[in-house]
């Protein structure tokens, strides 16, 4: 009777080891018929009955049993620990064809890409570079220029003031006041930099780029420093496009213009940039005031000059339709990945 329940066992163990389609499902048999609460424990139990002749031949033969069942489990463990490794293999395979993450390569930042180009614009016509500190003293952000001491451009919300004497350059016009000082005319320079001023929104960043541009020589009028603009707007923004110019005041020149030119996004037809007008403001210029050129040492009399001024973030943002002149200075890659080349 034991015997046949033993039998019976061994076969139902057998087939459910078969049957089993995963590792869990294979253990949770082996539980089932060969644990502590298993199948072939309980039948241990009912040995009792045997008489004591019969027992060691029949816990031999459970033992036996026993050791098929383990070692067909073995085997049968194998294969689907390798079916399941299969199966995983297939669901995780690498596609070796798609492309890996993309890597970026440095490229150079639009204030640079700006100042570059229009250093090389006006190297064509005989300006080269020059540059300074970026703490100047009173005296060569404003008394030399002609920026007198009640003048609201010297206002403390305008000016970021180190000491009584000394300020973070508002604009690099102290640049050229150093360059006369220094060296003999005729010049033609450019002086492109870092500035600063207590000012900041959507438009205005309190640390912003400037190129100024000075030439000295004898006899300068208006219609040079026209002739000049007009070709370094053609240059830098494309042939078609128009120079205007605008009656203005700064107090370093004398007469002053504010340069504008139609406006690069619509070619002059109205849109947001311009403001519809068709034009939109790139700077300002003007022949150098006589107070200046004696300041620094030159006769009015001898010497006369043209200057101007282009804020280079304006400049970047009317030729590539910037929205937000802080977009600069945030080092945001999503931003600088545009002006890759
Ligand atoms: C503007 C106006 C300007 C100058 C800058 C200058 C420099 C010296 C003497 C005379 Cl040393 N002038 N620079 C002249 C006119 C305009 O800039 O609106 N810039 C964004």
């Amino acid at each position: 009777m034991l015997k046949e329940k033993l039998a019976d066992i061994e076969k139902k163990a057998l087939s459910s080891f078969e049957k089993a389609q995963s590792t869990q499902d294979l253990y949770n048999m082996k539980v089932a018929f060969l644990g502590k609460q298993g199948e072939l424990s309980l039948l241990l139990r009912e040995m009792g009955k045997l008489s004591k002749e019969e027992r060691p031949a029949f816990g031999k033969l459970a033992n036996e049993v026993k050791r098929r069942l383990e070692s067909h489990y073995l085997k049968r463990e194998s294969e689907l620990k390798e079916k399941e490794l299969e199966e995983r293999l297939a669901q995780e395979a690498l596609d070796l064809t798609l492309p890996g993450p993309p890597r970026y390569l440095g490229a150079k930042h639009p204030v640079a890409m700006v100042i570059d180009e229009m250093v090389d614009i006006f190297a064509r016509v005989g300006y080269s570079v020059r540059t300074g500190p970026l703490i100047e003293k009173d005296k060569y952000n404003f008394e030399a220029l002609n920026i007198p001491e009640d003048h609201p451009a010297r206002d403390l919300q305008d000016t970021f003031y180190i000491d009584e004497e000394h300020v973070l350059r508002t604009h690099t016009s102290p640049i050229q006041i150093h360059t006369m000082e220094t060296e003999k005319p005729p010049l033609r320079i450019l002086a492109p930099g870092s500035v600063f001023r207590c000012d900041s929104d959507i438009s205005h960043s309190p640390n912003f780029h400037q190129m100024e541009g000075l030439l000295i020589d004898k006899k300068v009028s208006m219609a040079d420093l026209k002739g000049t603009i007009a070709f370094f707007v053609k240059e830098f923004f494309g042939e078609g496009l128009k120079t205007r110019f605008r009656p203005s005041f700064f107090p370093f020149t004398e007469p002053s213009a504010e340069v504008d030119c139609s406006c690069p996004i619509c070619m002059g037809q109205g849109c947001r940039m311009c403001k519809n007008s068709g034009w939109v403001e790139i700077g300002g210029s003007g022949l150098v005031n006589p107070k200046v050129l004696s300041f620094c040492g030159l006769s009015p009399e001898e010497w006369q000059g043209f200057a101007f001024g282009f804020g280079i973030e304006r400049m970047a943002i009317i030729k590539y339709g910037i929205e937000d002149i802080r977009l600069f200075s945030e080092n945001d890659t999503r931003f600088l990945r545009q002006f890759a080349r």
